[in-house]
């Protein structure tokens, strides 16, 4: 019996593909049950300067918690990256750029990259840069931002990248906490025809910082905007690259050496550093390129992610390059000249796979069917999505127009935390669902717990955690290996808990339901409420403030504020203003708020706690749905905010 919402997997895959269903179980079988066979097999994917001989050294127990890899294996990244491919693939294609504008793209093959990296690697030896070293770096797409990543990997720093969208006030925070005396900008990036200044944002953030004193700033000039400069701390890309040896040997690091640090939010206090070491997230990263995407050299895999966010740093940059791939890095936006530009970028580059978040699907489909008006899309064998949950109806609007009905759509999950993708279907090899992550990755193992991390059997609802480790794994928080500790491994004692909620089916698919904690994923950004709080009760005129997520057509979730102003402050549109231009001034465009709203109380516990569970319904239209609210300290709050709510509109 055919089932109407599976989509069974296309003949075109099952003649041809790395892996069929039965192949699938079988691998995934074994990864499970001979778990360090496995890996140490997968950990060959790599060259090794020094092989390892130890693959898993793991304890998720709280007292002695450590998480360690083929640790005493050498290697270099970025080698792994660019030298292993140039005898048999140097003029290969590494990184197809496609420009803001319509027209503009450059090829570069992996000599040429490998040579430019081999450059600012020497040149950020020129500047004092050592082994483990932060550097950090703020760049809009364009290839220096690879090559910026590779170098601190050829020499053994650790790189910081930092979305360029974010604050100065963002980005001093990330440069102090990491401790970076160098960082790495352009004067201006292109989005949407708009430049967007960033040595600008470099030079306020400088100034802003405690902990850390910014040395050099090495600035790629990619405009013609006019870029303040201070002689002596700034440093021109170009002339760097030109008084710098070709040459450049590869540091040999330890698999457990750091390779980078990326920033990303929590349910509580300050964005954290995410720590990945160099050898198991490689391999992990190579791994699932590979299978999830059913990458075959020479083809065009296209993820639209930024670099600043980790689907940049695994899927546009290590796991392709390692996989010896043509990555396409993007320099625009979705809908810019217009709505067909996704679709011209894959007809004009014959592209053949298309990785994107729900978010820019969800504005694609609401122009109709005009993104694709036009275009031929032929070229695309495969389609991909992450970064929050897909709705089924933008799942099939992007297998209908993008896919032409005949590309599998693979739906991964996953985080920063995780490296790469865990819960995922592979083309081959599994029947879709449109909503669902469906299985796990190799050598995953997912299950659900209740509240007190009871495992949870068959088709259930709960806590998704992860029962054991696996190479790609975050190894702690930067300079905070207790906070690495509490955020995720003791909710529930001996699992990695990933914050996320998650429904199992009769026939073992994932859905994820959503973060189960204060965290919002706003067009697959996260976001962490008390973040956006603190930066709110930062503002003179705000007492307090209350942040919560609510459902939006776009957006997925949208951000909505309640607001209480100090005694005097007068409520007005003026005021509504300078809110929501101070969130995007302390964190960035992305924190801008959907919805402010005043509110004189806030629905609190006896104890002091804000109840955001009814923050949340109100901000969702849920009044019936509000619950207990008679342990309110004071319940007419309620009422109060219900009023305020419907009265704007
Ligand atoms: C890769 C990335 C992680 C959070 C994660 C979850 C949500 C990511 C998803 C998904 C449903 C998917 N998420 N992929 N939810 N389906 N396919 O996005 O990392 O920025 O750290 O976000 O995003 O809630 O916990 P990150």
């Amino acid at each position: 019996m055919s089932n109407p919402s599976v989509y069974p997997v296309p003949d075109t895959y099952l003649e041809n593909t790395l892996l069929d269903e039965e192949g699938y179980l079988e691998l995934y079988n074994r990864s499970i049950h001979d778990n360090e066979a496995f890996w140490r097999e997968q950990g060959q994917r790599l060259d090794w300067i020094k092989p390892y001989t130890q693959v898993k050294d793991v304890s998720y127990n709280k007292e002695d918690l450590h998480i360690r890899w083929y640790a005493d294996g050498t290697l270099n990244v970025s080698a792994n990256c660019l030298d292993r491919h140039l005898a048999e693939r140097g003029d290969d294609t590494a990184i197809l750029w496609v420009g803001d504008e319509p027209g503009q793209s450059r090829e570069i093959s992996y000599r040429e990259l490998h040579a430019e990296v081999s450059l600012f690697a020497n040149g950020l030896k020129s500047l004092g840069v050592k082994r483990g070293d932060v550097v950090t770096i703020y760049l809009p797409m364009i290839p220096q931002a690879a090559v910026a990543m590779l170098a601190c990997a050829r020499i053994g720093a650790i790189h910081s990248v930092v979305f360029a969208g974010f604050s100065p006030e963002a980005l001093a925070g990330r440069m102090d906490d990491g401790g970076s005396r160098v960082i790495i900008t352009a004067n201006a990036g292109r989005r949407g025809g708009r430049s967007v200044v960033l040595k600008q944002n470099v030079d306020k953030a400088i100034a802003l910082c405690k902990e850390t004193s910014i040395e050099n700033v090495v600035v790629v000039n990619c405009t013609d905007d006019e870029t303040p400069w201070q002689e002596g701390r700034d440093v021109d890309y170009g002339k760097l690259l030109a008084a710098q040896d070709a040459e450049c040997p590869a540091e040999e690091m330890g698999a457990e050496d750091p390779l980078f640090i990326l920033y990303t939010s929590g349910s509580t206090g300050k964005p954290k550093g995410v720590l990945h070491t160099s050898g198991g997230y490689l391999t992990y990263a190579s791994l699932t390129h590979q299978y999830v995407f059913d990458y075959r050299r020479g083809e065009k895999f296209w993820c639209a992610a930024d670099v600043g966010w980790i689907t940049g740093h695994s899927y546009v940059i290590y796991a392709p390059l390692a996989n010896g791939g043509t990555t396409v890095m993007y320099e625009g936006v979705p809908n810019y000249p217009d709505v067909r530009r996704v679709a011209q970028v894959v007809d004009e580059h014959q592209i053949d796979i298309l990785y994107i978040a729900p978010t820019a699907i969800r504005a694609l489909m609401a122009e109709g069917d005009k993104p694709v008006e036009g275009a031929s899309l032929e070229s695309l064998r495969l389609l991909g999505t992450v970064g929050e949950p897909i709705n089924p109806e933008a799942w099939k609007w992007y297998y209908r127009t993008f896919g032409r009905s005949q590309c599998p759509i693979v739906d991964t999950w996953w985080q920063t935390e995780t490296g790469a993708a865990m819960l995922t279907p592979m083309p081959g090899a599994t029947p879709l669902k449109p909503g669902s992550a469906t299985r796990p990755m190799f050598g995953i193992q997912p299950a659900l717990v209740d509240g007190e991390g009871n495992i949870l059997e068959g088709a259930t609802e709960g806590n998704l955690v992860i029962l054991d480790s696996w190479p790609g794994q975050m190894r702690t928080v930067f300079g905070d290996h207790q906070r690495f500790i509490d955020t995720y491994f003791s909710t529930f004692a001996g699992m990695y808990f990933t914050g996320d909620g998650a429904r199992r089916d009769e026939d073992n698919y994932y859905w994820i339901t959503g973060r189960v904690d204060d965290v919002l994923n706003v067009s697959g950004h996260r976001m962490g409420t008390a973040e956006l709080e603190s930066a709110l009760v930062a503002h003179p005129s705000i007492a307090e403030a209350a942040v919560v997520g609510f459902p939006h057509d776009i957006k997925g979730q949208g951000i909505y504020a309640y607001i209480t102003l100090n005694a005097g402050e007068e409520p007005n549109e003026e005021m509504r203003l300078a809110v929501r231009n101070w969130l995007r001034q302390e964190i960035g465009p992305i924190a801008t708020p959907d919805v402010i709203q005043w509110s004189p109380g806030l629905p609190k516990t006896r104890s002091g706690k804000i109840m955001r569970r009814i923050l949340r319904k109100i901000a969702a239209n849920e009044f019936d749905q509000l619950g207990d609210i008679s342990t309110l300290a004071d319940p007419a709050v309620v009422e109060q905010l219900i009023s305020n709510h419907n009265a704007l509109g």
